[in-house]
């Protein structure tokens, strides 16, 4: 008897990343990607919260330079991917980012002392209006819970999708693909927004995976995946707007491509490892500076406005750190507020610390 081996070359596999720009870096925008529904409004609005987020990321910069502020990582050159993706969510959808989406906390319409309060070692809970997360600092843990909240929301027939941040150094832990995985496999409206900005702390995107790019990490755990010019306001409003919409019928990864013009947090320092070429390279990519040419061109801005804008912006700033700086916290919260109700164990704690005053320095 024989055998006879036949082998026959199939291909099992092919898969494919698009890459989205609307908006160039002189502010051009190609006409037959631009989303029909936003008006020059919308396009003036996300510019001036693309202003307020970095006001804000100045201001809190300068606080905790002056002691006012514990360590804090700033936005700088990553305003479009946040407000553009924020600017694409529906009021039901439920955000979860990590340390650095400060513009979407801005957007979403979190009071604003609360953001300096956090900055001053204050962590509470978000009012239930801004639909979204704290801050999470472990890196990529926040994805697993973001894969289940998605679950959750399509377990409960609700319209509502989770947009969770991560970052490209994130995209390397096993809770980013365990998430992807999960998501994948249930169909949960997840969109996952892979905040790339070049660097993990010191640790530059080509150390960081061999992968050509980070999208193609949705490939493996069967979900769509795009990667976007993220220091362009409209690519990432669109790519973010359509995911949304798709969400009912799975999850979906958005690599944005951007840039940390700043430091990790203000206990770094990237002269140490970074060359200032590369910074001055991406300087000319701000994502501001594409976004005011457009509105330049079109009438829509002009040097008077931006200095109102600045002004106003300046004074809500001022006011919203001054009552941060007067509230009085409730050392109390710190018991009552980790769970929806109190267990027995940290009301033992709570009595405990009530019967010795520890709150005015008592105790043993
Ligand atoms: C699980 C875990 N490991 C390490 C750290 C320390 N750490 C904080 S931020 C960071 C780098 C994160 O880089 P990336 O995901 O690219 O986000 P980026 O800071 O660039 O926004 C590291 C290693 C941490 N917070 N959590
Ligand atoms: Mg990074």
């Amino acid at each position: 008897m024989y055998l006879i081996g036949i082998c026959v070359e199939q291909e099992a596999f092919e898969g494919k990343i698009e890459y989205i720009q609307v908006m160039d870096e002189d502010g051009n925008v190609d006409e037959s990607l631009f989303p029909k529904e936003l008006k020059d409004q919308d396009i003036v609005g996300m510019f001036k919260y693309m202003l307020f987020a970095r006001a804000n990321d100045a201001k809190t910069l300068s606080l905790q330079r002056q002691g006012r502020a514990v360590t804090y990582a700033p936005l700088l050159g990553e305003e479009a991917t946040q407000i553009g993706s924020a600017y694409a969510m529906r009021k039901q959808d439920i955000f979860v980012p990590n340390f650095r989406q400060h513009g979407v906390f801005l957007m979403r319409g979190l009071p604003m002392e609360w953001m300096y309060l956090y900055w001053r070692g204050y962590e509470e809970q978000l009012p239930k209006n801004v639909n979204g997360e704290a801050i999470i600092v472990p890196v990529a843990t926040q994805m697993p819970h973001a894969a289940g909240m998605a679950y959750a929301q399509k377990y409960m027939r609700k319209d509502s999708a989770v947009i969770a941040y991560v970052g490209d150094g994130g995209t390397s832990e096993g809770d980013f693909y365990e998430a992807l995985n999960f998501a994948g496999v249930w169909k949960a409206p997840m969109v996952a927004i892979i905040e790339n900005n070049q660097w993990a702390i010191s640790l530059p995107r080509e150390k960081q995976s061999a992968s050509k790019t980070l999208a193609q990490k949705a490939i493996a755990a069967g979900i769509d995946g795009v990667q976007v010019d993220g220091n362009d306001v409209i690519a990432v409003y669109k790519a973010t707007k359509e995911a949304i919409e798709k969400s009912k019928d799975g999850p979906m990864l958005i690599e944005c491509i951007t840039y940390r013009l700043g430091m990790h947090t203000t206990a770094d320092d990237p002269t140490k490892y970074r060359p200032d070429e590369e910074v001055e390279k991406w300087k000319k990519r701000d994502p501001l500076i594409r976004v005011r040419n457009y509105l330049v061109k079109k009438g829509l801005w002009n040097d008077q406005i931006e200095k109102e804008v600045a002004e106003q912006q300046a004074k809500e700033i001022d006011a919203a750190v001054e009552r941060a700086e007067q509230f009085k916290e409730d050392p109390k919260s710190m018991f009552t507020n980790v769970y929806s109700f109190v267990p027995q164990t940290l009301q033992e704690e709570l009595d405990e610390a009530e019967k010795n005053n520890y709150w005015q320095g008592g105790g043993k």
